[in-house]
């Protein structure tokens, strides 16, 4: 173990892009043995400084895998504790019609294709009432770009949801649904925000990320919001008092800069407004997809490095979520003793990933989860969508 006489004058949770270079030379000039790429990191990560996005490629081109579980595992270790929280809720997907057609998703159709189907008011409150009757505490609404469903249509079922199940928190939609529902409303996105907020809303899960480089999304959703404007919508609902969650969808054609790129962003977003509370990666799955590639989803050891080096590099955001719909309940779990502190809920009825050939189940039972945990050495925490603790098993 080489002995670290330097030590940054940074201020935390600034990046210190100097730090690696005046670390060396410190080295040097005292006669230190030189410290390897990964000792750096791990020295940085100990002294709770922030890695660069160099160096969070260089651990995407690492194969050691433990070491990097090691080390996001400190950091998740430092913020939660042995706490991994889980909630209990349910999905909606309202409408599978959608104008853009993303070439990687396998849940959306035109209109009037087979299998297109839209959920009336009635039924989407009947779900939200069964939820909130079996002891969802949220329920997880988002859906296609629907061409003639107008904006009224989503605000009243907020509406309706909160009469007829008011103890459910509502996270829904989407920042390329708040982008649509401004386009077809006429509104600002900042009246639409505040139409959903006064009809129910209570947070935005963080889909339509993807990968926020440009060239990417031109090849995998090229009828999509651009990524500087979905950054540009989730800040606003930040300002207007929304928590949100960020996604990142990997394993098709992006590289590994393309996925430090993506995360930079959010990093630099989160700094100004510290309005995301998870980090989800979403392993893509292959089945049914548009996009014509050679490989039949993530392997393991890729779903568990990304999830590491997302805990490592987002120092700013307090959770990093397995969403186990697309990891499988298996690699889910390990990823608890890999910096992970959060297991997507109950869902109950999972479309997106299913109709893309996820092999998990499309629910899980509160005791199936917490059984999980434990069985990780961990302590299940039921939370709300806020992570407001609501019961330690
Ligand atoms: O944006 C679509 C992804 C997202 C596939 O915020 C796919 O708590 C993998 O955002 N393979 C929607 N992924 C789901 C989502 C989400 C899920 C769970 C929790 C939260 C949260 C958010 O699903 C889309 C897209 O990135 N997706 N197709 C696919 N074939
Ligand atoms: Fe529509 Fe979302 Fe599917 Fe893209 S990912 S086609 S926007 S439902």
């Amino acid at each position: 173990m080489p002995v670290y006489l330097y030590r940054s004058t940074a201020p935390r949770n600034i990046v210190d892009h100097t730090n690696a270079f005046r670390l060396h030379w410190a080295q040097v000039f005292r006669r230190l043995p030189l410290m390897t790429t990964f000792e750096i990191i791990s020295a940085k990560v100990h002294a709770g400084q922030r890695i660069t996005p160099d160096e969070a490629l260089y651990l995407f081109n690492s194969n050691d895998l433990l070491s990097i579980g090691e080390l996001a595992a400190v950091v998740n270790e430092r913020k939660n504790g042995l706490n991994v929280y889980f909630n209990v809720n349910r999905h909606i997907n309202p409408t599978n019609v959608c104008v853009n057609r993303c070439a990687f998703c396998a849940f959306s159709r035109t209109a009037g294709e087979d299998g297109a189907y839209t959920l009336a008011l009635d039924e989407i409150c009947r779900r939200a009432s069964e939820a909130e009757n079996e002891g969802a505490t949220e329920v997880h609404i988002v859906g296609g770009l629907h061409p003639d469903l107008a904006f009224e249509f989503y605000e009243e079922a907020l509406q309706a949801i909160r009469t007829t199940a008011p103890n459910l928190h509502i996270k829904a939609f989407t920042a390329v649904e708040i982008e649509y529902f401004s386009r077809i409303s006429g509104l600002t996105i900042e009246a639409v925000l505040q139409r959903l907020i006064n009809a129910g809303l209570g947070s935005m899960p963080g889909g339509g990320a993807e990968i926020l480089v440009e060239e990417v999304r031109h090849q995998i959703c090229p009828e999509k919001i651009s990524g500087a404007r979905w950054l540009e919508i989730v800040r606003l609902a930040h300002l207007s008092g929304l928590k949100t969650n960020a996604t990142m969808l990997y394993g098709h054609v992006e590289s590994a800069a393309d996925r430090v790129a993506h995360m930079e962003m959010l990093r630099t977003l989160q700094d100004e407004t510290t309005g995301f509370q998870a980090f989800i990666p979403l392993a893509f799955q292959t089945e049914n997809s548009d996009l014509k590639l050679d490989i039949k989803g993530t392997s393991g050891l890729d779903d568990l490095k990304t999830l590491a080096i997302g805990r490592i590099f987002l120092d700013n955001f307090d959770h990093i979520k397995a969403y186990w719909i697309m990891l499988g309940e298996k690699i889910a779990q390990v990823s608890l003793a890999f910096g992970v502190n959060d297991l997507d809920g109950t869902v109950v009825e999972e479309k997106i990933g299913h109709d893309a050939g996820a092999q998990s189940p499309q629910s899980q039972t509160k005791e199936g989860i917490i059984r999980l945990i434990r069985n990780a050495g961990k302590t299940p925490v039921e939370r709300d969508t806020l992570y407001h603790p609501l019961h330690t098993y």
